[in-house]
């Protein structure tokens, strides 16, 4: 058996692991009594939207039943999800925001 040359190719070496953290959707939900301003308000502060797009995916949510309002990796959905649901709340709407994996 001929021996290893220098710049042989044939052991490869182990491939350096590089993860990329799990991906979460965050859902905003349709309801019939949160006031569509409410709505863009949120988008454009909780999720930095200018207000043609929040505007645009509150409609999608408003016809469409739930919209995605971006994707980020699970701590900052976890915390997008609580700080919107909370305003909601403290302002008495029902809007909900919720999380899905990617
Ligand atoms: N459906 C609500 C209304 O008609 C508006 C809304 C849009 C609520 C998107 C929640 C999410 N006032």
């Amino acid at each position: 058996k001929a021996p290893r040359r220098e710049g042989d190719l044939s052991v490869k070496q182990a491939e350096p692991q590089v993860k990329r953290p799990p991906l979460y959707r965050v859902v905003l939900l349709n309801d019939d009594y949160t006031p569509m301003e409410f709505v863009v308000e949120v988008l454009q502060i909780f999720f930095h939207m200018d207000r043609g797009k929040a505007t645009q995916i509150m409609l999608h949510v408003h016809t469409r039943g739930k919209g995605v309002c971006g994707v980020y990796n699970r701590d900052v959905a976890e915390t997008k999800v609580d700080l919107v649901n909370e305003h909601a709340r403290k302002n008495d709407h029902p809007l909900m925001c919720t999380m899905e994996p990617v």
